[in-house]
This record gives structure tokens, sequence and C-alpha cells, in this order.
């Protein structure tokens, strides 16, 4: 439906409910917090890295700023930034899935940490508290 914002939106919280479902247990697993189990992560790590190599700002289109999201309008003002903030998540996940794979778990956990900056990058500036 052109004429209401609701699948754009709906687009983008999906594309984050699936990196958080797979980011989250990973880093859980990392911590401790859950028994460490390669394979699993493995997974999670590849279906990460799968999601962001979609095309999101497709959600993200002029217009579709004005809504109920969490989402602040500095994205639209500085869409380049946006993007490129975008892009540094897909290249940490793809590093994540390669450490993923290559199993030690020291290098795994550094490239969650540094996967978890590209998140926590863009939050700072484009996600709204409340
Ligand atoms: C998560 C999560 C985030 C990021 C961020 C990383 O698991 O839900 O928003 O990691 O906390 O700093």
């Amino acid at each position: 439906r052109l004429d209401s914002k609701e699948p754009l939106q709906s687009y983008r919280q999906s594309y984050f409910a699936i990196v958080a479902m797979n980011f989250g247990p990973i880093a859980d697993m990392v911590k401790g917090d859950i028994p460490w189990d390669l394979e699993m992560l493995q997974g999670w790590a590849k279906d990460l890295e799968t999601v962001t190599e979609l095309n999101l700002l497709r959600g993200f289109a002029p217009g579709s700023e004005k809504g109920t999201t969490r989402a602040k309008p500095a994205i639209w003002d500085n869409m380049d930034d946006f993007e490129a903030k975008l892009t540094d998540l897909s290249d940490a996940a793809k590093a994540l899935d390669k450490a993923a794979e290559g199993g030690d778990r020291a290098a795994i956990a550094e490239a969650v940490k540094a996967t978890g900056g590209t998140c926590k990058a863009c939050h700072d500036d484009y996600k709204s508290k409340d």
C-alpha cells in the first residue's frame, strides 16, 4: 500500500528483530550466560550475516520518518552516515561469521565485541531511548 508507512516500518523492524534474535544469543554465549555450543553459534552467525546483506535502506525511504517507532529523524538528515554505519554492521557480521567458522573462542569474542560496537554506534545517534 503506497499510502501507508506500515510496510516500511514493519520491514525495518523485522530486520532488526532477526538481527537481535541472532546476535543476542551469540553475545550471551560469549559472556557465558548460556552454555558454549559452537555449532549453534555458527548457525546464528550465519543468519546474522545473511540478514545484514539485505538492503535495509528500502525500509527508510523518504517520508517514512514520521511514525511511532524509535527511529530518530536524524537518520533521514544523515542518510550517508546511516548507510555507512549499516555497512559497518554487515562488515562486522561477515567477520564474525568467519571467526565462528574458524572456531577460535578468543577470535569469536573479539568479533562479537566489534559487532556490538557497530550496533551501539548507530543506536547512539539514531535510536531513540524510548
Ligand atoms: C545487543 C543488543 C544491542 C547491542 C548493543 C551492543 O545484544 O541488543 O543493542 O548488543 O548492546 O553494544
